[in-house]
């Protein structure tokens, strides 16, 4: 997968790509990711880039044709497309499925605003407007850096193992279950005995669980489009309705469900 990023600020990339996965994934030919300064598409002598805003207010936009022209010429760069995605605080967020489809894709664009944004027809050039969250950053570059992170992680051979991605993707949509390492006791809190007991089936169960409830009490948001069994979401109710420490019955421990 071929990844252009677009940018005032080309150096804001160097640190974080160096980093372990996307390094590796770059030198093992699976990831190539090419920085382009938008300067070096400006048309003037002075190579102006920004301009005043019309109808008057603070701060600088960014000019439309240094960006088009950058655009035009990465393209043509490799004769396979992709996606150019405008990094900005009004596009819809960024999310797991997301970053799924762009890992399939051949290449991704990336546009990197800065100052007040861009000229707003530049919206025109990009296939998709995205944020990474409801805050506002000083520019787009390092929204590009964790598009890159997440979609970066999913190319083929990136990752070492494909099957955590297969247990990612088994959990989609729901929050992580609780880990634990040595030592088995710590500041008298104990690993819970099911992870000690070498039983890989009630393991998996007790974890998916715990996603479960985690999931709901943490992100009930999330857990509307979670694909949920039938038993699990009765499971799921019953917990609620008896609230924490209830004294109703769990059906699933009966049902052999709960490894809890
Ligand atoms: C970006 C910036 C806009 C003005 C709130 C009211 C007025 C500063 C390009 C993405 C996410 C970004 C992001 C992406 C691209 C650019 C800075 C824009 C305003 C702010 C001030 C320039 C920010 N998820 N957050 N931020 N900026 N607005």
């Amino acid at each position: 997968m071929r990844i252009d990023i677009l940018t005032l600020f080309p150096d804001m990339f160097d640190g974080p790509f160096r980093e372990s996965i996307i390094q590796r994934a770059v030198e093992r030919g699976l990831l190539e990711l090419v920085i382009h300064d938008i300067r070096d598409y400006a048309a003037s002598r002075h190579r102006v880039v920004d301009d005043y805003p019309y109808g008057g207010g603070p701060g600088m936009v960014m000019k439309p044709e240094p960006i088009a022209a950058a655009l035009v010429a990465v393209a043509a760069q490799s004769p396979e497309s992709g996606p150019v995605i405008l990094l900005t605080p009004q596009g819809r967020v960024f999310d797991q499925p997301t970053a799924v489809r762009y890992a399939g894709s051949a290449r991704l664009s990336i546009v990197c605003g800065r100052y007040e944004g861009v000229d707003e027809r530049v919206r025109g050039l990009a296939d998709e407007e995205l944020s990474i969250g409801d805050f506002v950053l000083s520019g787009g570059e390092p929204a590009a850096i964790v598009v890159v992170d997440a979609v970066a992680r999913l190319v083929p051979g990136v990752l070492g193992s494909a099957l955590s991605l297969t247990e990612e993707s088994h959990a989609a949509g729901l929050l992580e279950y609780p880990q634990y390492t040595r030592p088995p006791s710590f500041r008298g809190k104990d690993v819970p005995a099911i992870l000690l007991s070498g039983n890989h089936q009630e393991v998996a169960r007790w974890r998916r669980l715990q996603s479960i409830l985690r999931t709901s009490e943490r992100r009930p948001d999330l857990l509307k489009r979670a694909e949920l069994s039938t038993a699990e979401q009765a499971w799921l109710e019953c917990r609620q309705e008896r609230g924490a420490g209830g004294e109703a019955p769990d059906p699933i421990e009966r049902s052999g469900l709960d490894a809890d």
